[in-house]
């Protein structure tokens, strides 16, 4: 947009509030200014929004659109000013009518259309597709209810709806004119037309309206917007009477009414399977709806559009565009599969079984009679071509349909050109484990893209401290282009400026430690270590081990209260699925030992624990800024990939870290001397499950620290957590410790006592603060996204590429 002045802003602002409110500005609240600041900035990037759309048609630019079951965009005032280039004057503005745009800023919902992980690195994605100008979309849904809202009462989790959308969203347009039907159920027959032509008969379908929502995607200073479009399930129009109980107008609403609140986890619900059909069917469907006015012939579908699927939950869209090719527009089969392959590729984002989406037959051919066919037909298919070349034993082992249920990750590995893991170590596992009998018959197809996140929303927007710093020693190009950060590493024996990085650090502390005061009444010194773990709970991330460590610690304090350490904040974030016992147990136990170790005099403040209720993006952003050690200590092997870790680190944490994920990355980028690492390794957890060798009673009963912490979980040491304490004891050592935590404890409390000891030399850890930071810039997603658009979806970027060169991870 073109340049703006503080005072034009200001007027243009008390104008627009008090048009909206008709009372004067300086009566808002800040619910208000940030609707009335929304309204206006939305005049800022409209024509930009409309010219991006235009001229992508116009010059037949190939689009990628992003699949998502989720997105976790965070709050969007602030990320859309810096990347419009107003950030400053809008702040200066608004200070200068007596506003805090922080305070204005905390007027909009974060919305929570997301678990974790998966979605906020759609959202990332969303960024920097934008930013470095590739023409991509994301196509998801709008969920009425976002992810619960978590609260503690009495140390138990309890779940509260998240009603989001309660005040209404400044950011997206309402599009009726672009609203599709999606169509469940009825019955499917085949018959034949005046030409002899088979084609489909539907009887009793339920027909439901998609209504799409779009959000803008803002490119940082490069005048795109791109779009991210969220579909809502209505009643068609004039069909009301169609949808005559309260229960069939009821069974619309819900389609797109809740997000399932599992992470990592499969739920085999009717509604879910609705859910993903319906985003499926309504993106596919626009997408061809677009490429029609085209005017193109189907085989350049695949050069003009790339459809990209974030895990296996908008797998349908294989099958749906195949029905549409098939039925709709009358290609052959083969005509319509060869397009279908070309133009979809699969993220896979899990090697954990209970996370492999598999749908019973029933369930499948019932609601979506014509899309069961057509599976069914591919898998035929692919049986009739695959036997003669790989034999009946490896190909009936890669078949979609088995056992009365299909299985997603076939069905979109089979009908895609790429799957891609999201960090070395993961791919490695599909490539050689989880999926090799298919990297047998398609070696091309498999590729890694390690993760990423995006510096504009982590250091820009959330740690301005830091990003000054940065400015004032390195310049501002690793704005734009991130691997600069690694300029800063000239300047890691400048002590005047490692003490800067520590001030830093501290104004975060201080700004964090404010929040837990005021919102938790803990009073916590922000001298002490702030020690962080924030990520989904699960038993495989291991927040358990941390839980160990802190009663072990504690234990030690009780019994020498002279001990010389430093002070440790343990700082946990973590929601559980409502459904997921063990999980919830785990929060109990969270919660019950902050209890007794916030409260405990005798240890003097050396420990402290806050578990923060309702982690998520907005939390997040405070919390990251004020981290000195990241923890990362799932079983090597279990975490895909990670992303905070890559946050963590970019703000100056230290990694407390098992070989997994991109944690591996981070490791092999800041060098052994820069990173704790603990415990087993991808390939010792191998070799004991081979060996079925594992026995933690054998460690429990031969290790006195693990023994002596074990018990408190049984012996009243731990007030209120009877039940839940014995069935946490009995998972490690009645039932064998499924995720080694007895195995992984001694090294992981003696890497934890090493960080004391360094955190004590503050000159040694600041520089190796200063050396994360400046070994982050390869973690950017600017960086992963453009490796995604130049070897999967073969889009370039459309303006003067920012980049101006990136290389490859090593
Ligand atoms: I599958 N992930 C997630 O957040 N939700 C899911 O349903 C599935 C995966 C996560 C992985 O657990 C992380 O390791 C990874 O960093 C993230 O997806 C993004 O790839």
């Amino acid at each position: 947009m073109e340049n703006i002045s503080i005072q034009q802003f200001k007027k243009e602002y008390v104008k627009k509030f008090e048009q909206l409110y008709a009372y004067r500005y300086d009566e808002g609240s800040s619910r208000e200014h940030f609707v009335a600041l929304g309204e206006l900035v939305r005049n800022y990037y409209m024509n930009n929004w409309k010219s991006t759309i235009d001229e992508y048609k116009e010059k037949e630019t190939k689009q990628v659109f992003y699949f998502s079951m989720e997105f976790l965009p965070g709050r969007m005032l602030k990320s859309n000013l810096l990347n419009l280039d107003i950030l400053p004057v809008v702040e200066e503005g608004l200070r200068e009518l007596g506003l805090d745009l922080d305070e204005v800023s905390m007027g909009e919902a974060d919305p929570a259309l997301g678990n974790g992980g998966l979605g906020r690195l759609a959202s990332c994605f969303m960024d920097s597709i934008a930013s470095t100008g590739l023409a991509g979309h994301g196509n998801g849904i709008r969920y009425q209810y976002g992810l619960f809202k978590q609260k503690f009462i009495d140390g138990y989790q309890v779940e509260l709806p998240e009603n989001w959308l309660r005040n209404g969203n400044v950011w997206e347009v309402r599009k009726e004119n672009k609203a599709v039907i999606v169509r469940f159920g009825g019955q499917v027959y085949m018959d034949t037309d005046e030409e002899g032509n088979l084609y489909p008969r539907y009887e009793n379908t339920k027909n439901i309206l998609a209504v799409p929502y779009d959000v803008p995607q803002i490119g940082y200073h490069n005048g795109i917007v791109n779009n991210l479009r969220l579909w809502s399930a209505e009643i068609p129009y004039g069909e009301e009477y169609l949808f005559r109980t309260e229960e069939e107008r009821d069974e619309v609403k819900q389609i797109t009414e809740v997000l399932y609140p599992d992470d990592s986890n499969y739920e085999g619900r009717l509604l879910r399977l609705r859910q993903e059909y319906f985003f499926s069917s309504a993106g596919v469907q626009s997408i061809i709806r677009y490429f029609k006015t085209l005017d193109e012939d189907w085989s350049l579908l695949p050069d003009k559009i790339a459809i990209h699927i974030n895990d296996t939950h908008p797998a349908l869209v294989v099958p749906e565009l195949m029905r549409i090719l098939i039925d709709e527009e009358e290609l052959t089969w083969d005509q319509a599969w060869e397009i279908t392959k070309k133009t979809i590729s699969y993220t896979n984002h899990t090697i954990l079984q209970e996370a492999m989406e598999r749908w019973p037959i029933d369930m499948l051919e019932h609601l979506l009679p014509r899309i069961y066919h057509i599976i069914a037909e591919i898998n035929r298919r692919h049986i009739e071509k695959k036997i003669p070349l790989y034999g009946e034993e490896l190909t009936y082992r890669t078949t979609i349909i088995e056992d009365g249920q299909v299985k997603m990750a076939n069905l979109a590995i089979i009908g895609s050109h790429s799957i891609n893991g999201v960090a070395k170590l993961h791919t490695n596992i599909l490539i050689n484990e989880t999926l090799h009998d298919f990297y047998l018959m398609y070696p091309n197809k498999f590729n890694n893209k390690t993760n990423g996140i995006t510096q504009r929303r982590w250091v820009q927007l959330s740690n301005p401290g830091l990003t000054s710093l940065l400015d004032d020693v390195i310049g501002t190009d690793w704005k734009s282009n991130p691997e600069e950060l690694i300029l800063l590493k000239a300047h890691v024996d400048n002590s005047e400026l490692l003490n800067r990085l520590e001030a830093v650090k501290l104004e975060n502390k201080k700004r964090f430690a404010k929040y837990v005061k005021d919102e938790m009444g803990i009073e916590i010194d922000p001298n002490a270590i702030f020690d962080v773990q924030i990520k989904r709970l699960h038993a495989y991330k291991r927040q358990l081990l941390n839980v160990l460590h802190i009663l072990d610690r504690y234990s030690q304090i009780k019994e020498n209260p002279d001990i010389d350490i430093p002070k440790r904040v343990f700082i946990f974030g973590a929601k559980a699925a409502p459904s997921y016992h063990y999980a919830k147990q785990i929060i109990k136990l969270i919660n019950a030992v902050a209890d007794l170790v916030n409260n405990d005099t005798d240890i003097k403040d050396l420990i402290k624990i806050v578990f923060v209720e309702n982690y998520g993006v907005s939390l997040a952003e405070l919390i990251i800024p004020a981290a000195d050690i990241s923890e990362q200590i799932s079983l090597a092997g279990k975490e895909a990939s990670g992303t905070s870790n890559m946050k963590l680190m970019a703000n100056g944490a230290l990694t407390m870290a098992t070989m997994d994920g991109a944690t591996i990355e981070i490791y092999d980028y800041v060098g052994k001397e820069n990173i704790y690492i603990f415990g087993l390794k991808n390939n010792d957890v191998k070799k004991y499950h081979q060996n079925q060798s594992y026995n933690s009673r054998n460690i429990y009963e031969g290790n006195a620290s693990i023994k002596r912490v074990l018990n408190m979980l049984v012996d009243g040491s731990i007030p209120g957590i009877y039940h839940e304490g014995q069935d946490i004891f009995n998972s490690l050592v009645k039932f064998n410790d499924e995720y080694f935590l007895l195995k992984d404890f001694d090294s992981y409390i003696q890497a934890h006592k090493q960080a004391d000891k360094d955190y004590q030399d503050r000159e040694k850890w600041n520089r190796m603060a200063l050396l994360n930071v400046a070994n982050s810039g390869p973690f950017s997603s600017d960086y992963t996204i453009l490796r995604y658009a130049d070897e999967i979806w073969k889009i370039e970027p459309q303006v003067e590429n920012l980049i101006s060169s990136y290389t490859p991870v090593k």
